[in-house]
């Protein structure tokens, strides 16, 4: 298994997310990458592999222009606008719901801060973009060398975490998607069907929502039932995709709760959706925040557990591209994700 980290991981960290009326320590901190890289590196998979710089012809393919500019620049119009702006994170306050136009990007700088966020628990700090954007890199570089058989599979170890983030939006500490990049990178490499599956505890409605219309790339997500679990407003089992990609979405929502048992014949049933679809290659966005021990999530994974979610992947037998979603149980991450590896690895 090849591995990648994102050197420019730490220029993006958070200090605080709205929660319940009050700022908050962000969940999301640089240390989740640090113990996973660590983790990886003592199990003997190697020092892992950086990338050139992101073909942005791939992210304009996933994301839209404008959306792009607002998150190249944004912190620098923010900074200028006041400069003791520089000690704070950027959070909307203000948001186009309801009614209200999201066709015309205004020039108030908060009011496009809403534009493109869906919630207050996702600072953009001063280095945020360049953390992104190398993320990017890292994930098209991981599906390219996959699929000229570099490896059967990669893993990239890269934050912050991309499946909430849409064409033109962000949310849910992603910006930019590192799992959709890696689907297209593999797509435009000659794959006729990619198949992405994501284990996040989270639902992955950015990625859904990206290739929502399309054939040729089929989601999958199990996770926590939206009625309860954020992201609140998509990821029911009612979603199956609009247009030509109908048929081509898949959504299995799971109880505040599920122990492994059941969340293994929930991915078992994305397996075989995944092999009814025909993929030739599979993106898996990897969430560990199914783990017992995670402090804003509510499934029963154990540690253990994830050894069996490495082999339950590989039994795919596809070329496989692996990137880091969410997992906020830090002290456990690294044995978490390594254990997926693992798993896979042997499988
Ligand atoms: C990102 B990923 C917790 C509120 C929820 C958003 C969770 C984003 C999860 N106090 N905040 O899918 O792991
Ligand atoms: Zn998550």
């Amino acid at each position: 298994m090849l591995t990648f980290h994102n050197p420019a991981h730490r220029a993006h960290a958070g200090r605080h997310e709205m929660y319940r009326g009050r700022l908050v320590d962000c969940h999301e901190v640089p240390q989740r990458a640090e113990l996973v890289v660590d983790e990886l590196k003592r199990r003997g998979f190697g020092q892992p592999r950086t990338a050139p710089a992101a073909d942005m012809r791939v992210v304009e393919s996933i994301h839209a222009r404008p959306y792009l500019d607002f998150l190249r620049t944004a912190w620098a119009e923010w900074v200028s606008l006041d400069p003791s702006h520089a000690a704070l994170d950027i959070l909307p306050s203000v948001w186009p719901n309801h009614g209200l136009r999201r066709d015309v990007v205004p020039a108030n700088f908060s009011a496009k801060v809403g534009l493109y966020a869906f919630d207050a628990g996702s600072p953009i700090t001063a280095g945020t973009w360049d953390a992104c954007i190398a993320g990017a890199a890292c994930a098209i570089e991981a599906a390219r060398q996959v699929a000229a058989g570099a490896d059967r599979s990669a893993l990239v170890v890269t934050r912050p975490p991309g499946h909430h983030a849409g064409r033109d939006f962000y949310g849910g500490y992603c910006f930019v998607n590192n799992t959709a990049l890696a689907a297209q990178a593999l797509r435009d490499a000659g794959h006729a069907r990619v198949a992405v599956l994501d284990v996040d505890y989270h639902h992955g409605n950015g990625t859904q929502s990206i290739f929502y219309e399309r054939a040729d790339v089929l989601t999958v997500s199990v996770h926590g039932d939206p009625m309860t679990e954020y992201p609140f407003y998509l990821g029911h089992a009612s979603e199956r995709g609009a247009g030509a990609g109908e048929g081509f979405n898949l959504n299995l929502p799971l109880p505040r709760g599920t122990a492994f048992g059941p969340w293994r014949r929930a991915l078992e049933q994305g397996l075989d959706a995944v092999a009814r679809f025909g993929a030739s290659a599979l993106v898996v966005a990897l969430g560990v925040d199914t783990y017992e021990g995670d402090p804003i999530s509510s499934f029963r994974l154990t540690s253990a557990d994830f050894v069996e979610v490495g082999l339950l992947l590989a039994s795919c037998r596809l070329p496989t591209v692996i990137v880091l979603e969410g997992g906020y149980a830090v002290a456990d991450m690294g044995v978490n994700v390594a254990n997926v590896a693992e798993g896979f690895a042997g499988g």
